[in-house]
Formats: structure tokens, C-alpha cells, sequence
């Protein structure tokens, strides 16, 4: 298990040398973000982004996100050109010594909270989703939330919520499998590694499908386009916000079969109904069995990308709500310990 560390560039407040500082961190997952949707990632930029992380003794190797046109999710006839683009970039990415590429097929949104601050018994603050909140959210204003790789005005907003009336989970999955047909040969041939990232939360938001939710949609997607570049982002917590997920069983049934390139690593509270909100990534800080979790890993001989996600904001620290540097760290050398105590416990026997 590589552990890494996502890092939002030169403006992200969390600095490369602090992250150095974290124990046992391998790699920098970063994206380029000044790019317009769709468009080609001029080399340049994507040499930058390599020199300054590997500068700081870290590996470059996994690209978190490269976000795909909603052209392609929503089937139109333009799309072929931006699935052209999407595999230039891979091509490019693979030259600067990219790995693995992150990637979601969530229509409009990315992760979706409805509060970025809600306390902690203990006084610390994380993000949150309530089902009841999220059906009166105001889209008109538009939303955007830190993390983010894409993000639309009001305008292209309503027009892409009006394009989505016409694509229900049926044809989300038809353009799904279109993409993965004509991008999974070139990310093979390049030596990329495509890794899809579950829906978060996993069901449908604001009316429009999603289709990335459980066990049966992960396999449907793999089966999709049988090979080994056709991978996942195995979301603990995106996964684990509905109760009805085994994790662990996910792990050992996609780990068994080399399909999970990178692993989001973290913890949530979570009801019946789906009500959540983010934890420290100990296991009796929140729903999910952490060390059950990491145990199935080593047991499956793991040997792709892991970070931690989503921390909380403790210590009076200020910055992007999920991604500050203190509850991230906490979490990386917590989950590097679980790693090492399964590790070390299976080589014995
Ligand atoms: C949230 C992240 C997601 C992820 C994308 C992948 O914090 O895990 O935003 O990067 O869904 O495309």
C-alpha cells in the first residue's frame, strides 16, 4: 500500500513540506485546475506539477481527477471529440511517469454535502449530509464545494440540469460503457490505470442518476470492459454511506482480483436513512471497521495507492473544509499503523 497524500497545488494552504513530515507518505495525488473542462492539459503544466512535487522527495504517479465533459455522460454527439481529449491527456499523463487517474461518472456534481462545519462532540468541526436538507437545497444560486474539479455558473447549471431530464440511469450507463470502450484501450497501451470512484453519496441527488452506488454496480462497471486498466477508486466512505455496503467484502472480492488501484481510506457516522457526517478515521470514532478494512487489504496482497479523506478541521486550523493538513495526517500514520500491524500479523502465519 502506497499512502499518499492529495494536494491541491501551489495555492493550497496545506504546503509540500509539511506533508513531508507526515511518517511513511510515498506520493502526492494532485490534478492540474486551471484548465477548462474537456480541454487538453498543456505538458507543461504537467511537468510543473510533477517538479515541484517530486522536488519534495515525492512520487507523482496518481492523478485525482481527471473530470470527464458532461458531454460524454450525457451521450452527445460531441463527445467523441472530448473522449479524444480525455485520451491525450492519459497519453501525457502516462509520459510524466502517471500511474493511476482518478475519475467519476457523477452527472453535474461531485461529492455533495449539505453543511461543511458541523461540530464534533469533541469540539472539532467536519462536513455532513442530511437526506431531508438535501431535497430543499436552492440550485439556483449554484453550489460548489472544496475538492472539486469542475464547477458551473448559475446558467450552465440550469442548462445542464435541463440537458439531464432526458438521461435516466439507463443511458448514464450506456455513455458510461461508451466511454470505458474507446478510453480503457488507450490507458492500457499507455500503462495507465484508470481507477472510477463510487458516487458520493451513493444515490440519486436533485434528480439525476447516479449509477455508481453498491457491490452490483462496481462489478457491472468492471465487467463493462473485463481488463486490468479498468479499475476502481474504492471509496470507504463514499461506499459506506449506505449501511446496506460491506467494504470489507468489496475489498476482498475487487482486491482478490487486482481490479482496486487506489484506496480512499476513511471514516463516517452513518443512520439507516443515510444521514452522515465525516469522523476521525479511527473506527470507533465512526460506523465503519477501519482495521477490518485495512486487514482485507493486506490480505488481498494490496499493493496500489491509499490516502486518507476527508479530515476533520481540529487544532484551529483554517482551510478547504475535508482537506486540511492536521486530520489527514492523523489519519495517514493511523491507517500506516493498521497497514503495518496486518502486514506484519499475516507474514507470521
Ligand atoms: C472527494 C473526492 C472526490 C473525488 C472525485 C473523483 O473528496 O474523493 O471528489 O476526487 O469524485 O473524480
Amino acid at each position: 500500500m502506497k499512502m499518499s497524500f492529495r494536494w491541491y497545488g501551489k495555492s493550497d494552504p496545506v504546503r509540500l513540506e509539511y506533508i513531508r513530515q507526515i511518517p511513511g507518505m510515498h506520493g502526492i495525488v494532485a490534478a492540474i485546475y486551471d484548465v477548462p473542462l474537456g480541454e487538453v492539459w498543456p505538458v507543461e503544466k504537467i511537468l510543473d506539477l510533477k517538479n515541484s512535487i517530486t522536488a519534495h522527495g515525492f512520487a507523482f504517479e496518481v492523478v485525482e481527477s481527471v473530470p470527464i465533459h458532461e458531454d460524454i455522460k450525457l451521450g452527445k454527439p460531441s463527445r467523441d471529440r472530448w473522449i479524444r481529449n480525455y485520451c491525450e491527456i492519459l497519453q501525457r499523463l502516462a509520459a510524466a511517469g502517471v500511474k493511476v487517474v482518478c475519475y467519476n461518472f457523477m452527472p453535474v456534481f461531485d461529492w455533495m454535502r449539505t453543511t461543511l462545519d458541523r461540530k464534533l462532540p469533541d469540539g472539532s468541526t467536519s462536513t455532513a449530509f442530511d437526506v431531508d436538507v438535501a431535497f430543499n437545497v436552492d440550485l439556483g444560486k449554484g453550489v460548489t464545494l472544496p475538492g472539486w474539479d469542475t464547477a458551473y455558473t448559475p446558467e450552465q447549471f440550469r442548462a445542464l440540469m435541463a440537458a439531464y431530464t432526458s438521461v435516466g440511469e439507463k443511458e448514464l450507463w450506456q455513455n458510461l460503457e461508451y466511454f470505458l470502450q474507446r478510453v480503457i484501450p488507450v490507458a492500457a497501451s499507455a500503462g495507465i490505470k484508470m481507477a472510477l470512484h463510487p458516487d458520493d453519496p451513493p444515490r440519486p441527488i436533485f434528480g439525476l442518476p447516479r449509477i455508481v452506488k453498491n457491490r452490483n454496480d462496481l462489478r457491472r462497471m468492471l465487467d463493462a470492459v473485463d481488463a486490468p486498466a479498468n479499475g476502481l477508486t474504492l471509496c470507504s466512505g463514499a461506499l459506506g454511506a449506505d449501511v446496506r455496503n460491506d467494504i470489507v467484502a468489496m475489498v476482498k472480492e475487487f482486491g482478490a482480483e487486482k481490479r482496486i488501484h487506489f484506496a480512499h481510506l476513511r471514516n463516517i457516522k452513518v443512520d439507516e436513512r443515510g444521514n452522515f457526517q465525516e469522523t476521525a478515521h479511527y473506527s470507533s470514532a465512526g460506523s465503519l471497521d477501519m482495521a477490518a478494512i485495512v486487514r482485507a487489504y493486506a490480505e488481498t496482497g494490496f499493493d496500489g495507492y491509499a490516502r486518507p479523506d476527508h479530515g476533520r478541521m481540529i487544532w484551529g486550523e483554517k482551510g478547504n473544509a475535508s482537506y486540511g493538513l492536521y486530520d489527514r495526517a492523523l489519519g495517514a500514520v493511523y491507517l500506516n499503523g493498521l497497514w503495518e500491524a496486518s502486514t506484519k500479523i499475516l507474514n507470521k502465519r
